[in-house]
């Protein structure tokens, strides 16, 4: 069996009964390959081509050999070699690809090939469906490595945030499923455990895969006087989400495991946008002072003197910290807490990589390698702004560039948001604005370049930023904290005791907020009105428009009290004229008034547009209905209460679960106000108590009965 490497035009370790793909990178020499196999398969008949358009550029090609000999491969590498090595390249090896354990039965050298053909098929994956690119292309080799060294099958890796698991899910047996990721019935684009045993938790949110880890330590060490067979254990955790709070509290209390556990700090410099904070300097000066050598080096150094077992790893780090000078700066941090430290490595270097996490995995105590990575890495638009793809929607390829979309046209409540802030903070230069890691997000870029010395990023500290807003409102400013719905959940008690019992004006603007789409059940914003309204003191208001989006605003930063301001990951909708008025505290707006309706409609925010849609399919049923946006779901407008009264019929509507949101307020209000003596039904519509899954925005609307068919069929249903 010939199983050595062909050194021209590309190394290839050639495996029988193997299936391999040889891409060319231009079609001209589609012809000469075509005459060439065709005399190789008359003389060889064991061999089979197919040839197909290649996925990564449109003017290339494949052409796919399945073969059954051995010498089959050295007439074709023959023929390979002959071709200039520009116009082609080898790759059989994702292909092969079904589980870690295909992968463990690759050659160490073969999985740098691997690599590059992972990064490839990402990078074509995520063109057709979208998804987080960047920080996925930085962890393909520490991802390999991992998988490679441990056998995630019983061992545990556990990701942090979880956006960057795509090489984890391709490894892991769902190659084929990336066609559809983040779509219906597709994959999800974070770990999810109903997809794959290799996931421990779905996650979506920074800083939990230390904590996790300690008490999946915690539990295998009591499972295991039973079993005695211990797994290993390994989180991986970015540099932004390893300064979360919940991050350093898990490390705080790392000491109470006394086993291996391994974290992985992959650090590339960067969150979504460069990385903020004191930690986040202190990492990049270290960063800054090595030179590639220096990584090696220190790469050399742990081998030599690992692995070690029991007392000898005191002395091990000792030596390895005596070896390299440069390893101090950021080995002083983490031992302060006595905590191993190894590093920093070269997260690219695959075949180092592969040997630490050999002697790393045998150490019998919790320990941090540090490695550093390339957002975007082997793909320059990425690489060159990997903000921009940290996230991306679908993107057409133009060999390796990004061909200009076209420009976005509908502009969404974040813009409209981002604009007025920016517009009334020119006025009032007592309005700051405060965001954690979500910058572009959130609309606040202009904000930061226009108001540079107002601005606050704290970087992934949700509750800090809560903290620091009261502060700020304390000292007499109008602070504006922005943050996503999602993960204003991690500041539930900053907001309301630091905010709502001080009766701070700190105003909320909460994004994300409802259904989100394709980032799935992590990511929905269905619960900030039920965590919100039951706080004294709040105020809860959603604009259902582009004008009411601005209004809100408005009537926010002049209430000097807590006010949350909800909208959706959505485009606002064009202005309804009853709208255009000034917000006024606690008082809804009547969109539509009929004389002879026995049912109104009240909507709280952008759902408003699909109760004016329900009404016009009414209408030409000859079905009059009142439409009323209610625009605050605390206090409630107590004219919405007295329908109730009035013997109406109520449908309320929300892009929020129903279980204590605006129509549970609602219903509270009715409830307290008649006693025992109502007996007009109401139907409330939003989101049930499920986690709702990934798919695009509009369908989960459709699905959970938010939409204007719906709210029709719903007014139908009460006049019976
Ligand atoms: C609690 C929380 N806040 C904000 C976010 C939004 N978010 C997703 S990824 C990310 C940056 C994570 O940076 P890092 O951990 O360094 O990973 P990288 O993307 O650099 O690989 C942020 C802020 C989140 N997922 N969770
Ligand atoms: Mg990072």
């Amino acid at each position: 069996m010939f199983a050595g490497p062909f050194l021209f035009p590309k190394t290839v370790v050639v495996k029988r009964e193997s299936c391999f793909v040889i891409r060319s990178r231009i079609r001209i020499i589609t012809a000469v390959l075509r005459i060439r196999f065709d005399t190789l398969s008359i003389v060889s008949p064991t061999c089979v081509f197919v040839s197909k358009k290649s996925p990564f550029s449109d003017s290339g090609f494949e052409i796919t050999c399945y073969n059954k000999s051995s010498k089959d491969f050295l007439k074709i590498f023959d023929f390979i070699r002959w071709l200039p090595a520009f116009l082609i390249e080898m790759s059989e090896l994702l292909e092969q690809i079904k589980s870690p354990d295909d992968l463990k039965k690759l050659s160490a050298g073969q999985l740098k090939p691997l690599a590059e053909q992972i990064r490839r098929f990402i990078i074509s994956s995520v063109s057709k469906t979208g998804g987080h690119l960047a920080s996925n292309l930085g962890v393909v080799e520490l991802t390999l490595a991992l998988h490679y060294v441990f056998d995630f099958k019983t061992d545990k890796l556990l990701w942090d945030v979880g956006h960057q698991c795509y090489t984890h899910k391709i490894i892991t047996g769902r190659q084929d499923k990336f066609a559809h990721l983040r779509q219906v019935d597709g994959l999800s684009g974070f770990p999810s455990p109903d997809e794959s045993g290799y996931d421990q938790f779905s996650v979506g949110h920074a800083g939990t895969s230390i904590a996790t880890a300690i008490g999946m330590a915690l539990g295998s060490s009591h499972a295991s006087r039973v079993t005695s067979d211990e797994p290993r254990i390994v989180a991986m955790v970015g540099d932004a989400s390893i300064v979360n709070g919940t991050s350093f509290e898990a490390l705080n209390n790392l000491g109470l495991v006394k086993r291996q556990l391994l974290i992985v700090l992959n650090d590339n410099s960067m969150a979504i946008d460069p990385t903020q904070g004191a930690l986040a300097k202190y990492f990049s000066k270290v960063r800054l002072s090595h030179t590639y050598e220096d990584l090696r080096k220190t790469t050399k150094n742990i081998m030599e003197h690992l692995p070690v077992i029991g007392k000898g790893v005191e002395e091990a780090i000792a030596r390895i910290k005596k070896g390299i000078r440069m390893v101090l700066p950021t080995s002083r941090l983490f031992e302060s807490l006595n905590i191993p430290y190894f590093g920093p490595v070269d997260g690219h270097d695959i075949d180092s990589l592969v040997q630490l996490f050999g002697a790393l995995a045998h150490l019998d105590r919790p320990a941090i390698l540090h490695v550093y990575t390339k957002k975007g890495m082997g793909f320059s638009p990425a690489g060159d702004d990997p903000s921009k793809f940290h996230s991306t929607g679908p993107f057409k390829m133009n060999g390796d560039s990004v061909e200009p979309g076209a420009a976005e046209h509908s502009r969404s409540f974040t813009d409209v948001f981002g604009e007025h802030l920016a517009e009334l903070a020119e006025k009032d230069e007592k309005i700051v604005a405060i965001t954690s890691a979500m910058t572009d997000g959130t609309g606040l870029a202009e904000f930061r370049s226009r108001f540079a010395d107002r601005f606050y990023d704290v970087g992934i500290a949700e509750g800090a930023a809560v903290d620091i807003a009261a502060g700020l409102a304390k000292s007499g400013l109008k602070p504006v904290v922005c943050i996503y719905s999602t993960f204003l959940q991690r500041s539930f008690d900053q907001i309301f005791q630091e905010v709502a019992l001080q009766n701070l004006p700190v105003v909320f603007c909460i994004d994300r907020a409802g259904l989100v789409g394709s980032d799935g059940p992590t990511h929905h914003g269905l619960m900030d009105v039920g965590f919100l309204r039951m706080m004294p003191n709040m105020i809860l208001a959603a604009p259902a428009d582009e004008v009411e989006m601005k209004l809100a605003l408005e009537f926010a930063l002049s209430a000097n009290k807590p006010v949350c301001l909800r909208y959706p990951k959505d485009v606002v909708p064009a202005d309804i004229s009853a709208c255009a008025e000034p917000f006024e505290l606690g008082k809804s707006v009547v969109v539509k008034e009929n004389a002879n309706s026995d049912v109104a409609i009240v909507t709280y925010g952008s759902v408003l547009t699909e109760a004016l849609r329900a009404a016009e399919i009414l209408a030409k049923e000859r079905i009059a209905v009142d439409v009323i946006n209610a625009r605050f779901a605390a206090p409630v407008d107590k004219k919405i209460v007295m329908l109730a009264g009035d013997g109406k019929g109520i449908i309320t509507v929300e892009d929020h679960r129903l279980a204590c949101g605006f129509g549970s307020a609602v219903l509270e209000e009715v409830a307290a106000e008649f006693p025992g003596s109502i007996t007009q039904p109401i139907t409330m519509l939003g989101m049930p108590k499920e986690f709702i899954r990934h798919d695009y925005r509009n369908a989960q609307l459709m699905k959970t009965g938010v939409n204007a068919d719906r709210i029709a069929q719903a007014v139908r249903e009460l006049r019976r």
